[in-house]
């Protein structure tokens, strides 16, 4: 599904701003007709944001269930004999949409797009009312999953991930027109040979008969460098200006349909980052380049908005990126929004895109070690249903990303289950299936502690070994010494696979402003001495190729006697400010530059 944009025959419009939003904890909103007219008992929600923390209110913030969302927008006139599009960038964690009285789509999963063909049930001129009902209750058949137990004091939804489970319409909603003929996919794959570079593009287009494709490329100057007909085929491009770590250079694909009197009737812009990703050994290569992942594991999350997207946020987390010398992140625990894939293009930063796939795992829940009193794959829990929806995920991540040059890398799930038999035959189809949708990419998944060296059944499948550890924090507390052999003994092992291994989390919760002259967990001392044992580790074992703390700013979680107002382990604060370990990282990642 292609992203709505402006070009010289599309148009689109936001959805953006206050709509009507509703609880509807008695679930009777469907069969009251709620969609036929105004909401009842309505307050106004601002889009896009969680709903969660806006109405300073205890029954809104802690809601599962339905919620219902409700806005009118006026079709423009123009877009008379258009084709009429309404598209949903991401709705948590799943969406129905009715325009005026009629059902329109639905989709399951809270972080990719998914839109309804609408031309028939609106009028140019006229306004059309859009109703959505956004449901965010976990299962054992979604992604994240949850259970909903019943506790003498009513239902509780539980979760086994470590963030607050924001949901709402978290980005943008458009109104977008193209013409009947329109351009449906565009796939790129780039290649280098010495100093040229290679686009194989292919294009898919509905409505399309009697028209031809004609694809012209651009350098970033706006200059034709090469031109091709036909819906697929393979551009060369002499002395490329190669998209790289700090060099985010794109060209512009222009996907042209063009009818029988030479007028092009849909256009579509596709950036593209010419550049190559491989595994050799134990290298990561960037155009054939060793390269070295330093940066965090994100999270989107903030003051009130919680997981909506918000541009001003996005660029100054970009500037402290770097600020700090980061030269990548990892989409921890779920698909950001195309926003930030796209600035990441532009920006040159590396990313590890990440499905929702986090919490598939019964012996850890909200951080803590400790059994959550379920087998995790089983008939009755995670099961064959439970592994189409984390496919069909996997299927959306893809389409969705798959022509991101700042992608490198998928993670197919966060700290699952993978020491068991369950395990095993839970993902290895997973694999196969993402290599199958994507065979330029390397694959793995974040493997956790509980799985150590030796112990994990996963990672045979995976190109690149992606570890979260947490010597020194949640072992051996405060006992840097100790925890320094620990880990290196265990990454020794994993050295001997003869993979690359990227260090996907470390970190200690940090209280800014504590302060000691002896090595206390939670003060910003210990941050910094903490951070700098690991480094010790992954300096002495060649296969550590990237280091991602955990985590890069404090954000929301579940309340519990793990977390203090939050997850701590930020370097910056949740409003962005530097603990005493942003400026170490600092050092080491502006000299190691
Ligand atoms: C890991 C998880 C991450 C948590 C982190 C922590 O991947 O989501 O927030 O540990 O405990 O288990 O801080």
């Amino acid at each position: 599904m292609l992203r709505p944009q402006d070009s010289s025959t599309r148009e689109r419009k936001s959805l953006n701003g206050l709509w009507r939003f509703a609880l509807d904890g008695a679930s009777e909103g469907r069969s009251a007709g709620w969609v036929s007219g105004p909401l009842p008992a309505a307050r106004d929600m601002a889009v896009p944001a969680s709903f969660n923390d806006i109405a300073a209110d205890a029954e809104v913030r802690d809601y599962f269930g339905d919620v219902w969302y409700q806005t009118t927008v006026r079709v423009p006139r123009v877009w008379d004999g258009r084709r009429i599009v309404l598209h949903f960038e991401s709705v948590t964690h799943r969406a129905t949409v009715w325009v005026n009285d009629t059902e329109v789509v639905s989709h399951e999963g809270g972080y990719t797009p998914f839109e309804a063909d609408i031309t028939a049930l609106v009028v140019a001129g006229d306004e059309a009312r859009v109703t959505v009902v956004v449901n965010n209750t976990l299962s054992f058949q979604t992604i994240p999953p949850g259970v909903i137990e019943d506790t003498p004091d009513g239902k509780r939804q539980i979760y086994w991930h470590d963030f607050f489970n924001y949901a709402g319409i978290h980005r943008t909603v458009w109104l977008y027109s193209t013409g009947r003929a329109h351009v449906t996919d565009v796939t790129v794959v780039t290649d280098l040979d010495g100093d040229d570079g290679s686009i194989e593009y292919t294009t898919e287009a509905q409505d399309a008969d009697g028209t031809r494709v004609r694809v012209v490329l651009r350098d970033a100057d706006g200059v034709e460098v090469a031109t091709a007909d036909g819906p697929s085929g393979t551009l060369t491009v002499e002395n490329v200006h190669r998209w790289a770590p700090g060099d985010g250079y794109l060209y512009d694909l222009e996907v042209q349909l063009v009818d029988g009197n030479g007028d092009v009737v849909d256009s579509y812009h596709q950036s593209v980052g010419v550049r190559t990703v491989a595994v050799d050994g134990t290298r990561f290569l960037i155009n054939g380049e060793p390269f070295y992942f330093t940066g965090f594991g994100k999270h989107e999350d903030l003051p009130v908005i919680g997981k909506g997207h918000n541009d001003a946020f996005m660029l100054h987390d970009f500037a402290l990126l770097e600020w700090i010398g980061a030269n990548s992140f990892r989409t921890s625990h779920y698909p950001y929004a195309q926003d930030v894939l796209d600035y990441a293009d532009r920006r040159g930063i590396v990313v590890i895109d990440e499905t929702a796939a986090v919490g598939l795992n019964m012996s850890i829940g909200g951080g803590i070690f400790g059994g959550q009193g379920y087998t995790t794959f089983s008939p009755g829990t995670a099961n064959d249903e439970t592994r189409e929806v984390h496919a069909q995920a996997i299927r959306e991540l893809v389409a969705r990303d798959k022509n991101h040059p700042s992608v490198v890398l998928w993670s197919i799930a966060n700290e699952p289950e993978s020491d068991t038999e369950g395990a095993e035959k839970y993902f290895e189809p997973l694999f196969t299936l993402t290599r199958q949708l994507d065979p330029t990419r390397p694959v793995g998944f974040v493997n956790v502690m509980l799985a150590p060296y030796g112990k994990c059944r996963v990672s045979q499948f995976a190109d690149v070994l992606m570890l979260n550890r947490y010597y020194g924090w949640y072992v051996h507390t405060g006992e840097l010494r100790a925890a320094e052999l620990a880990f290196e003994e265990e990454l020794r092992g994993w050295a001997s696979e003869n993979k690359p291994i990227i260090i996907t989390e470390y970190g200690a919760d940090t209280y800014p402003g504590l302060h000691s002259v002896t090595p206390t967990p939670w003060t910003e001392e210990y941050q910094v001495a903490y951070l700098d044992m690991n480094h010790r580790v992954f300096d002495r074992i060649d296969a550590v190729v990237g280091e991602q703390v955990w985590n890069f700013a404090d954000f929301a979680t579940t309340s519990g006697i793990m977390r203090v107002g939050g997850n701590k382990k930020g370097v910056f604060t949740r409003d962005r400010q530097p603990k005493a370990a942003a400026y170490a990282l600092r050092r080491r990642w502006r000299d190691q530059a």
